[in-house]
């Protein structure tokens, strides 16, 4: 889809600096393997996950502008027509804990957009520093689920509008948790995986505080639909599957996210999204020594001609070894 409609997204050979020189259709340029702190601009968003592939690439969403920048206590955010991508990145180093840091940035996050015209995240993507650090309730990831739980304001059970999320560790010496978003003016629809109970559901086990997000979320625009996928893991139920065996985690993965869209579509009736050339996926990959097998098996299972980057990060249960997430665009289904 090469119309300004919609969010495009693709990852470009480029320079980070090629695209936020290039026109003003750019929303935000990801450049991978680099800290949060070193952001250049409004729309550059260093993320510090490292790319596996060799063939670096940066990732460009572009929607119709004009777009606006600016700050908003710490928090830089671009605003097109229809849609604001907003990033945060809080120094772990100026004291507090993780819990503190995350409820800092949903804080942020949240006033923000409450006075934006585009007051609806749709997904939130949370790249967190030694994700699995600590045990039991200490762990870190748990401990950014309470301060995270702490600052949002709607109550699951309630069922509002919940964006579609990813939390993926980052490397141990990053020093910033880093929090982005895409946001729009109306909700996107919930769509939760029959596979999967939903995340605000887990039992106790995995922590005093459940996370807060759907599985995913489909954003319509100017009559078309997108389709955000969540950070989708080898979880069935509630339970990790295939513990050690990285190939199964994966092929559990893509069944859970077929399984998703499979779900919008039926909720939907008359738009089906599908894995093509106009969406992108987002290989988060555990053990830098899976690569090979992990890109072997998506090759195997999931349409060639999707583009897809592989990075290296934390998943954020200990036995979990990779996860996919992605952006996808939806087709009429008559
Ligand atoms: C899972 O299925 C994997 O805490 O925001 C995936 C996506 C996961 C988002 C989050 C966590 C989050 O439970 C973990």
């Amino acid at each position: 889809m090469s119309n300004t409609e919609t969010l495009r997204v693709s990852y470009e050979a480029e320079s980070a600096r090629h695209w936020l020189d290039k026109n003003d259709e750019v929303l935000a340029v990801f450049e991978f393997g680099r800290s949060p702190l070193d952001s250049l601009d409004s729309r550059h968003v260093p993320v510090a996950l490292r790319q596996l592939d060799p063939e670096s690439r940066v990732e460009v969403w572009q929607c119709a502008g004009p777009i606006m920048t600016g700050s908003w206590d710490g928090l830089r955010f671009s605003q097109g027509e229809q849609l604001t991508m907003g990033h945060i990145a809080i120094d772990l180093r100026h004291g507090g804990d993780m819990r503190a840091a995350s409820q800092k940035a949903y804080d942020i996050l949240q006033s923000y957009l409450q006075q934006s015209p585009h007051q609806w995240p749709l997904k939130i993507w949370n790249y967190i520093p030694g994700i699995n650090r600590g045990t039991g309730d200490e762990e870190l990831y748990r401990q950014f689920c309470l301060g995270r739980a702490d600052a949002v304001l709607i109550d699951p059970g309630d069922r509002p509008p919940l964006p579609a999320a990813t939390a993926i560790g980052s490397p141990d010496n990053e020093p910033a948790l880093q929090v982005y978003f895409l946001a729009a003016a109306l909700p996107g629809l919930d769509v939760e995986n029959p596979r999967q109970v939903s995340a605000w559901r887990y039992p106790r086990q995995y922590g005093p505080k459940s996370p807060l997000f759907s599985r995913g979320t489909i954003l319509r625009l100017n009559g078309t639909h997108q389709f955000l996928i969540s950070g989708t893991a080898s979880v069935v139920g509630h339970q990790t599957h295939h513990e050690n065996q990285v190939a199964n985690q994966l092929s559990e993965s893509l069944r859970n996210v077929r399984s998703l869209l499979d779900e919008g579509h039926r909720l939907m009736g008359d738009t089906e999204a599908s894995l093509d050339s106009d969406g992108t996926l987002k290989v988060y990959v555990r053990n830098p020594d899976d690569y090979d097998l992990i890109r072997a098996t998506l090759e195997k299972e999931a349409p060639a001609e999707i583009p897809r980057i592989y990075l290296q990060g934390d998943i954020c249960r200990e036995n979990l070894l990779t996860e996919i997430d992605g952006i996808v665009n939806c087709r009429s289904a008559r």
